[in-house]
């Protein structure tokens, strides 16, 4: 069986481990956000699709969900010794290796897409992991300036250094509308048995991936089961700060809501927590088959039963 999977950082990679864990014998590959990607100290960093490769390699730092386990941080002192900025981002010395090695490669002239696999030959995750696309894509975020305007700010400034502390008014995936999918993308979505959506964040995470333009068309036209896993459960994200992100997409903070924006014409079937059963009905209506089980990621055997439950949904439609 082929699985193709849209995927951000921590959400997706902890989902991807379950799913891995349920169908081992599965061809899974994973569409990677890169729209998060930033450069620093000369660095090219592309978080998300680090936490997958690390959080399926078993580098991960678990508990914090992004990072490498057991990190160090001298560089980082080194560099505030200097005085040099910006201050706000922790890269550690481990991770600073990763970051290294893709720079160079990518400075050589190779695709990112080849650069992924390179490191991914250490990393071994189980998964063909593919960025969304070779070209650089870079989220903004459109904030008030204080001075009575408005200015766009990188996602990770939003999002690390401001914790989202300030209302966004819109996210912009810059060079989005001009980027191509990268090799195999399209391929691999035309070839699926069933495209999942993992509880990543609906608007920087797979938002992002579905805004290269080829991607949301193809999947709307695989004719396979795309089954949806809400990363809201009881009307507030599980982790981190994605209600702030569907205010400036005009999309609410439920289970349902988050449905309906991806819409009948993109999900077939849809899973909600069970404290949210009372939203199976309204997902229902929107034409979008769906079902209430539990859907915290709190061990592996619980999230592989939630990617069972999914390709259980899958089998039901269509
Ligand atoms: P990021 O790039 O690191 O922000 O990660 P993703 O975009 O892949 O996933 C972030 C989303 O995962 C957040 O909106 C969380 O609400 C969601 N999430 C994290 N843990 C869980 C969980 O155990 N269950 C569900 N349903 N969602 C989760
Ligand atoms: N998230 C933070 O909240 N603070 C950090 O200092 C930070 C550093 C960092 C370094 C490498 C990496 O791959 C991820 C890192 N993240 C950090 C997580 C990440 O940037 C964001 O949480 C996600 O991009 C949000 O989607
Ligand atoms: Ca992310």
């Amino acid at each position: 069986r082929r699985i193709v999977v849209l995927a951000g950082g921590v959400g997706g990679a902890r989902f991807l481990r379950g799913l891995r864990q349920a169908v081992p014998e599965a061809e899974i590959t994973v569409i990677g956000n890169t729209g998060d990607d930033i450069h620093l100290f000369g660095l090219k960093v592309c978080p998300d699709l680090d936490t997958v490769m690390y959080t399926l390699g078993g580098g991960i730092h678990e508990e914090q969900g992004w990072g490498r386990a057991g990190e160090s941080f001298s560089v980082k002192e080194e560099l505030a010794a200097y005085g040099v900025g910006p201050d706000w981002f922790g890269l550690g010395d481990r991770d600073i290796a990763t970051h290294i090695v893709r720079t160079q490669m990518i400075g050589a002239g190779y695709p990112l897409s080849a650069v992924t696999e390179a490191l991914c030959r250490r990393w071994q995750p189980g998964v063909r992991l593919l960025p969304m696309t070779d070209d650089r894509v870079e989220t903004h975020v459109v904030i008030d300036d204080g001075e009575g305007g408005r200015k766009a700010v990188h996602f990770q400034e939003y999002w690390v250094r401001l914790r989202a502390s300030v209302p966004a008014h819109a996210v912009v995936p810059v060079g989005a509308d001009r980027a191509t999918p990268a090799p195999g993308v399209l391929e691999a979505i035309g070839e699926a048995d069933v495209v999942l959506f993992p509880p990543s964040n609906p608007v920087v995470s797979i938002g992002t991936v579905l805004a290269v333009p080829g991607i949301r068309e193809a999947i709307a036209d695989a004719g396979v089961p795309v089954v949806g896993l809400s990363p809201i459960v009881g009307g507030a994200p599980v982790h981190g700060m994605a209600d702030r992100m569907l205010a400036a997409i005009g999309v609410g903070t439920t289970a349902a809501a988050v449905a309906g924006h991806y819409g009948s014409g993109l999900l077939d079937g849809w899973l909600v927590d069970t404290v949210d059963e009372s939203a199976v009905k309204t997902v229902e209506t929107d034409g979008i088959r769906c079902r209430a089980v539990p859907l915290m990621m709190t061990d592996l055997e619980a999230t592989a039963t939630m990617a069972r439950e999914a390709l259980a949904l899958a089998g039901e439609v269509r």
